[in-house]
């Protein structure tokens, strides 16, 4: 069990130094073994910092989905788990997530309980997230899995108290998510507030389609930015990173 690994200490160095990063999400069960191995070859050349894998089911093994993807790449590859079983010693490091815009325990504590003692034997990074669900426009599947409400969209004051906790209670991200596939991605208006208040390095994610609202979100205060059905839809959008 590594704690503020070379993973994390890489996000704090970029962060400190204004260098904006992105993370490319992959679920395991939305690919092919032969897509997949293509999209990582275009990833090797792209700008992409991180390979996230996860996703809310598991029809497909994300062992195997993990293995494809450090065969084929050097890039880091951060587990962002649905649940506790989403877990491959293969990977670089996980985002130990808190859903803490919910108030359910198994999301704040139960999984975390079942996964620890699996997490404690491996050589993964572990980094501690809080993650915070805000509405996108529809029910997402965070949402509907977890069986909590986001934040409504217009509540930024309750969004930047959520982070101040999460970051108080140590967590070492704060992650702004619509839900994959949102209708809204996170306004600008949070993202710029919440970043006005933490210290720590501020990821968002869903809903996030095009090259402008990368763009958007880099400049509202976005330290890293996770784009995953966008890329799955439009392989130019990944190319053009
Ligand atoms: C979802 O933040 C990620 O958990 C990415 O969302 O799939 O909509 O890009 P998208």
């Amino acid at each position: 069990m590594i704690l503020n690994g070379n993973i994390y200490q890489q996000m704090l160095k970029k962060t400190a130094n204004c260098e904006k990063q992105i993370a490319v999400l992959i679920d395991p069960d939305n690919v092919d073994n032969d897509t997949l191995v293509k999209r990582v070859e275009i990833i090797n050349t792209r700008k992409v910092n991180y390979i996230f894998v996860g996703g809310s089911l598991l029809k497909n093994s994300i062992e195997n989905c993990v293995d494809i993807i450090k065969d084929n790449t050097t890039k880091p590859v951060i587990l962002f788990p649905g649940n506790s079983s989403q877990i491959s010693d293969k990977a670089d490091a996980i985002l130990f997530l808190s859903l803490i815009s919910g108030r359910n325990p198994e999301f704040l504590i139960g999984n975390h309980v079942i996964a620890a003692p699996f997490l404690y034997q491996t050589g993964l990074e572990i980094i501690s997230t809080a993650y915070i669900l805000i509405d996108g426009g529809k029910v997402s599947s965070v949402q509907y899995m977890s069986n909590t409400n986001p934040i409504p969209s217009d509540k930024t004051d309750i969004t930047v108290a959520t982070a101040l906790a999460g970051e108080m209670c140590g967590n070492k991200l704060i992650y702004l998510e619509a839900g994959s596939g949102a209708l809204s991605p996170v306004a600008d208006e949070t993202i710029f507030a919440v970043k006005q208040k933490i210290s720590c390095p501020l990821i968002v994610g869903g809903g996030i389609k095009t090259k402008s609202e990368l763009s958007n979100k880099f400049n509202a205060g976005a330290d890293i930015v996770v784009i995953g059905n966008a890329i799955e839809r439009n392989e130019d959008l990944l190319k053009s990173l």
